[in-house]
């Protein structure tokens, strides 16, 4: 088998890459570990950044989007017993964010790659990169049975964290920052109406907790809890208490509850590796860094990163090398742009298990200056709607 761009990895980064490249008349195939029903039913991410809903208005992927997706003009945050919102439009000159779930963003490219023609190899199994220094890279794997050999004239390392194209740099060739945070995230899905218009970001004695939403009928909700923590170790009665507890408060707002009907547990980590590139293999999205929740950034940054690789890859065809050797400058701008405001959201938002009760001051000090100050509003505001990608 032969391509131009041999894709690792159908996430979010993966697909889109595949889709903004057929755009541009180049060929892709993606190999994916997990089959389509798996990767199609995943829950993850759930907020867009008005660049993310653009990209994908304006390359013909965000129709269902349009009908299904809620708008949203800003976010609630809640301290000390009150309220208190910011208003992105005011706040941006207009913009705002979607809330759109991950795996609807997938079912939609991938339908629209399979229309197209497009080449998803789903259920791979052993999947290796080679050759990454030469001009004829290749990925092989086993496929229905049999072993296949994919050459390439660039490979796209899209398969996130745990994959397998970041590891195959030699070490002496990248370069990695990491931070773990010392708690996780507890996050329900519930059969309920919502309970807030906007999503609310809570900071609570009792640690932090989130509200978000999916659809009329469900509800996302999530609470800070210990790394370590297991989901036999939250019966539904312990989660409402939690979430009644670090929510509720005198001005009478209330939690609808419903039926739990999934949950887990999520580690927090921010991670950059540089550079995002090693001879022909190029990495995005998760394969190259991962930011905490918080900021809901993840899979922004992961269509940012592959807008900035899919241009960079259509010069190249058209004879300008210039922007593939740019890539990984260009796209670690705006990663650590968004590692800063993940990293400043969560450490603003959680209770840390040795912080002092000076450290809970400042935190509370600096929340009060967010809610009081157009200037760190807007701070806050157009980093959460996000940067513009140009
Ligand atoms: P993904 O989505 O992990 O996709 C990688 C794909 O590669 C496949 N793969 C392999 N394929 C072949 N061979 C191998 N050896 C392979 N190894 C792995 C995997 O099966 C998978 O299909 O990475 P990608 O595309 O870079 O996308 C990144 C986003 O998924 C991630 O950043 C977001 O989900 C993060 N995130 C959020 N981001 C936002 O922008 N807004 C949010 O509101 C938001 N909320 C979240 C989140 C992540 C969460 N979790 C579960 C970590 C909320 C949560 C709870
Ligand atoms: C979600 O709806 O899953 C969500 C929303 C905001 C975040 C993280 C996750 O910051």
């Amino acid at each position: 088998m032969r391509t131009q761009v041999g894709i690792v990895g159908a996430g979010p980064a993966g697909l889109l890459l595949s889709h903004l490249l057929h755009l541009d008349g180049i060929d892709s195939v993606v190999v994916e570990s997990r089959s389509r029903q798996e990767i199609e039913a995943t829950i993850r991410a759930g907020v867009l950044e008005q660049g993310t809903v653009d990209l994908l208005k304006q390359t013909g992927v965000g129709a269902r989007m349009e009908r299904e997706g809620f708008v949203h003009q800003g976010i609630y945050l809640r301290f000390g017993g009150a309220s208190h919102r910011i208003d992105f439009p005011s706040l941006t000159g207009g913009r705002a964010i979607m809330v759109y779930a991950q795996h609807e963003v997938i079912k939609d490219l991938v339908a629209a790659r399979l229309d197209a023609g497009g080449k998803i190899l789903f259920a791979v199994k052993d999947a290796a990169v080679y050759d990454l220094d030469t001009n004829a890279p290749k990925v092989r794997f086993h496929h229905a049975g049999r072993v296949e050999e994919l050459e390439c004239d660039f490979i796209a390392g899209c398969d996130g964290f745990h994959g397998i194209t970041r590891p195959s740099i030699p070490s002496r060739a990248r370069r990695e920052f990491t931070r773990v945070y010392p708690f996780g995230w507890f996050g329900i899905l519930v059969e309920a109406p919502p309970s807030t218009d906007e999503l609310i970001y809570a900071h609570h004695d009792r640690g932090f907790a989130l509200v978000s939403t999916r659809s009329p009928q469900i509800q996302r909700l999530y609470l800070q809890c210990d790394p370590e923590d297991e989901v036999k170790n939250w019966p539904d009665s312990r989660i409402w208490e939690e979430l009644h507890a670090r929510l509720e408060n005198a001005q009478g707002w209330r939690l609808a509850e419903g039926r739990v009907f999934q949950k887990s547990v999520i580690a927090m980590r921010s991670y950059v590796v540089e550079p995002m590139r090693y001879g022909r293999l190029f990495l995005a999205g998760d394969a190259a860094h991962i930011v905490p929740p918080t900021g809901a950034k993840g899979l922004n940054l992961a269509a940012a990163d592959v807008r900035v690789l899919s241009r960079a890859l259509a010069s190249f065809y058209r004879g300008d090398e210039q922007p593939l050797k740019d890539y990984s400058a260009t796209a670690l701008r705006r990663v650590w742009r968004a590692e800063h405001f993940s990293w400043w959201m969560t450490s603003l938002l959680h209770r840390f298990h040795d912080e002092t009760p000076f450290h809970h001051r400042l935190q509370l000090a600096e929340l009060d200056y967010v809610v009081s100050s157009r200037t760190k509003a807007q701070t806050l505001a157009e980093n959460y709607v996000g940067l513009p990608l140009d």
